[in-house]
């Protein structure tokens, strides 16, 4: 199962394993962590950019792998069923759907909207590529952060954000993701979810990287697939409409500019619909498909950044697309799991990042980016990493956790790793774990106020398409907590707006000014966006 290399490292770490318990493991310092993320961060890899030429972004640095997605062509310019536009947009006066809101996207953010939506009484839709919880929501392992033992505080979790956030976090979207934080962990254990509690029924909580308070409410190590078990069941409980297999693939605006709804394929029969809403919530998700800088991922099918792609162009601005986040902690071995996500919690729980030597180089708890720039240093610089068939990787030591906390913590606080590794013949309660930064989450996306509200009138986002909540990186389990807080707000503004909106015509006009914006800017490409599904065929489609 392991190389010879492998075997020989993990009795370096058997080693030094109890010299390391206990040991204090110093904090980088701010101007060690800058040097380091420098240096090491993939976000200041200049080449893996381009630099936006149309749009409400022009001028500024995505990654290459957005950047053609958002100046790529239209998918209405291209469809098999109609002559030209002309002749789908004589369609928009005969909608397939015409609902109050209409919420694009079926994970966490978009079932929560849909929840509070319907609760204020608007007629909601739920359109969706895949199916309902297909999502990064489901993916998400250790937990979901807020502020409400006797010992923390909003403000306190408010500062620990701000500073893993690099202090770029827009202040009104982090004072809302806190404040808030509580009452939607409250909501959502009164709608059942199943957190982790002691024998009084207390919640347990641990710390994340970068909490200088134990704010982590889990359920053991699928904490998110949880939260989405009982939203899933809230939305079908309220029977609220979904439409699965079928992804929005260009907005619609009216002819004052205002969002009115979206065109639609079925996946499947390649069927254009046409869905008009008084408003719409994008609530499509991240990009972890699209592999920025050739990083494995552990985002699930679907996270191929629609949502940028469509709102930006209908003209809606983006935020700090150029920053995402590399999970320090991937599967490195074995190559089944590659790139799998190994959750933070297993550092919450004690387990040292050790190199090929059996020493701990950083501190478990430093915030995601610095941990993950610490590896990358560790392997690249230091030479200190294990080789793969896949590339390298460093150690997590999982087996200190029973050391600290007893046998059967492991079983008790992260089957899912258990049984993840198990079914490689990996006993992570002996043996450690071999991992690398993985590309996990996208901390920019599209601009909004505090009530959801994107430049674009009647038109919301919520969940992972967001930009600037996080600011420049985002902390664990404000994720969980951010689809909750924002997906809530957004279905409560969006159903709220709907009574006053009178949608005016239905246009696609933007479709051919921003194709015309193109050809100005002389940008000719095969592209077509949204791209919906990535493709693992490498063009070998007929083998
Ligand atoms: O917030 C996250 O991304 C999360 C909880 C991931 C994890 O490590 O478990």
């Amino acid at each position: 199962m392991f190389s010879q290399e492998m075997m020989d490292s993990i009795k370096k770490i058997e080693a030094t394993r109890q010299s390391r318990i206990g040991a204090d493991l110093r904090r980088m310092t701010a101007d060690e962590k800058e040097k380091l993320l420098k240096e090491y961060h993939p976000d200041f890899v200049e080449d893996g950019f381009s630099t936006l030429e149309i749009g409400p972004n022009k001028g500024d640095k995505v990654p290459h792998e957005l950047a053609d997605l958002l100046q790529a062509n239209s998918r209405l310019l291209d469809l098999d069923n109609y002559k030209d536009l002309s002749e789908l947009e004589a369609e928009l006066i005969e909608p397939d759907y015409d609902v109050d809101v209409l919420i694009i996207g079926g994970g966490g953010a978009g079932a929560s909207a849909a929840i509070e939506a319907d609760e204020g009484d608007a007629d909601v839709l739920i359109v969706t590529k895949l199916r309902m919880g297909d999502a990064n929501t489901m993916m998400a392992e250790g937990g979901i952060q807020a502020a409400d033992k006797a010992n923390d505080s909003p403000a306190q979790h408010y500062l620990d954000a701000l500073g893993g956030g690099h202090y770029t976090n827009k202040p009104d979207l982090l004072h809302k993701l806190v404040t808030e934080g509580p009452d939607c962990v409250k909501w959502l254990n009164d709608l059942g979810v199943m957190f982790d509690k002691d024998s009084d029924g207390n919640m347990i909580t641990t710390h994340g990287g970068g909490t200088s308070r134990k704010r982590m409410h889990a359920a053991k190590d699928y904490s998110g697939a949880e939260i989405m078990r009982v939203l899933r069941d809230e939305v079908m409980n309220r029977e609220i409409p979904i439409v699965d297999f079928t992804a929005a693939i260009e907005l619609i605006l009216d002819d004052q500019g205002k969002a009115a709804g979206a065109v639609l394929m079925n996946l499947e029969t390649k069927e254009i619909l046409i869905a008009r809403a008084k408003t719409i919530v994008i609530a499509t998700g991240g990009a972890g498909r699209l592999h920025y800088q050739g990083f494995p991922t552990s985002n699930h099918y679907g996270a191929t950044a629609d949502g940028l792609i469509l709102g930006y162009r209908a003209g809606a601005a983006l935020l700090y697309a150029d920053t995402l986040q590399y999970h320090p902690t991937g599967v490195a071995y074995p190559p089944q799991i590659f790139g799998a996500l190994v959750t933070e919690k297993v550092r919450s729980l004690g387990a040292q990042l050790v190199n090929c030597e059996g020493e701990a180089f950083m501190n478990p708890l430093e915030t995601r980016d610095v941990s993950a720039a610490s590896i990358i240093r560790e392997c690249r610089t230091h030479k200190k990493g294990i080789a793969t068939a896949e590339g390298e990787g460093v150690w997590l030591d999982t087996p200190m956790i029973e050391q600290l906390h007893g046998e059967g913590t492991i079983e008790a606080r992260i089957p899912g790793m258990m049984r993840m590794f198990g079914k490689y013949d990996i006993d992570i309660r002996k043996v450690p774990i071999l991992v690398y930064p993985t590309l996990h989450y996208q901390n920019g996306g599209l601009k909004i106020a505090a009530d959801g509200m994107t430049d674009i009138e009647n038109l919301f986002v919520a969940g992972e398409a967001v930009g600037g909540i996080h600011g420049r990186n985002r902390l664990m389990g404000n994720s969980l907590l951010d689809i909750i807080v924002f997906g809530r707000n957004a279905g409560k503004n969006a159903s709220a707006k709907c009574k006053a909106v009178e949608t005016g015509r239905l246009s696609l006009k933007h479709v051919e000014a921003f194709a015309a914006e193109m050809a100005a800017a002389g940008i000719e490409t095969e592209k077509v966006s949204p791209l919906l599904l990535p493709s693992y065929t490498h063009g070998r489609e007929n083998d």
